[in-house]
């Protein structure tokens, strides 16, 4: 695989980042995009494979059955750009269904260089299937791969996992059409998103037994003393799984089990935290399979084809840019 990386974005942003979202008033919160470094997306695959979040299989199974349906719902030729691949083991399906009509480029975008590399590992060797991975945010990643494009060929979007579900509905919204002003009409975005269930369930999903999703939320704090010199005392924080019935999402938080001041050295930053106060660190929205064709007609594009998961409520959601 070809990687194009830019210069190492700076320590500093990441400090920037992180002292914004924890001095801002109110709820004190740090960015969930942080929690994907090499531990964290290790975590990450872990969670997977539990017994008690059915969602990646529910999306892998989707893929699996229709991935021949969907891409004979395509406009070809067609490349492929993918929002956060991870592995991109559930891209395979999809890759391998349009190697049967066209030579396929397929341009993974990963802010995590370790996910990035075992993709490419992954799917570096389907016939008739070409890789260039960009470690660059979402949009940025999608403009690089979108001027590939010859006159006369599509672009098809992938943003698989429900990972739409970690911005607020606003935010969601506004992505969206960011993604869109990117595409040209016709071309299409296929969009992963899961779906409302019984809270219980929900809270299982995102609080297991075993703690690997407690270790992936910790290792946030964990990263912040590596990187950023700071002294959080892990044992002196607890994970929570929160339902938010009014936002219809899945909240996760670090809850500080006593009175504690934390200093984090690279962001100049010395924080006096209470009892029980959280630091709030990612949202998994969950949407109506109804809500999916409203957010498309309000951002730009038009869902023409949404296949559900039956043992776990999950969408795959075939979007065209109008
Ligand atoms: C990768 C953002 C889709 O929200 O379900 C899983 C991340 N966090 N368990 C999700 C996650 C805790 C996941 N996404």
């Amino acid at each position: 695989m070809l990687l194009q990386t830019l210069p190492a974005r700076h320590v500093s942003e990441f400090a920037a980042d992180v002292r914004a979202s924890l001095t801002k008033a109110g709820q004190r919160e740090l960015p969930s995009k942080y929690l994907y470094d090499e531990v964290g997306s290790a975590l990450f695959e872990s969670i997977c494979v539990l017994p008690e979040y059915g969602l990646t299989r529910a999306d892998a199974r989707l893929l699996e059955s229709f991935s021949g349906e969907i891409v004979s719902l395509l406009p070809r030729p067609v490349l492929v750009a993918e929002m956060g691949s991870g592995t991109g083991k559930k891209t395979r399906w999809i890759l391998e269904s349009l190697s049967q009509h066209q030579r396929t480029f397929y341009f993974p975008i990963e802010i995590s260089p370790s996910a990035l590399a075992a993709c490419a590992k992954e799917l570096g060797h389907i016939d008739l299937v070409s890789i260039v991975g960009y470690e660059r945010p979402y949009l940025e990643g999608l403009a690089a791969a979108a001027e590939r494009r010859a006159p006369g060929e599509h672009l098809l979007v992938l943003f698989l996992g429900s990972t739409i579900g970690n911005f607020d509905r606003d935010a969601g919204d506004e992505f969206l059409r960011r993604v869109r002003a990117i595409l040209s009409p016709g071309d299409a975005l296929l969009l992963g998103t899961d779906l409302m269930k019984p809270v219980e369930k929900l809270l299982l999903a995102y609080h297991d037994p075993v703690g690997v999703t407690a270790a992936f939320n910790l290792n946030l704090l964990a990263r912040l003393n590596r990187e950023l010199g700071a002294d959080f005392d892990l044992g002196a924080f607890r994970h929570e799984a929160r339902w938010n019935a009014m936002e219809r999402r899945v909240e996760m938080h670090l809850r500080s089990a006593q009175r504690q001041s934390v200093r984090i050295r690279a962001a100049d930053l010395r924080l006096s935290l209470a009892a029980d106060e959280t630091l709030w660190t990612e949202s998994a929205h969950k949407y109506f399979p109804g809500e999916v064709f409203e957010m498309a007609a309000r951002t730009g594009f038009r869902c023409d084809a949404q296949w559900i998961d039956d043992e776990w409520p999950f969408a795959q959601n075939l979007l065209f840019a109008e």
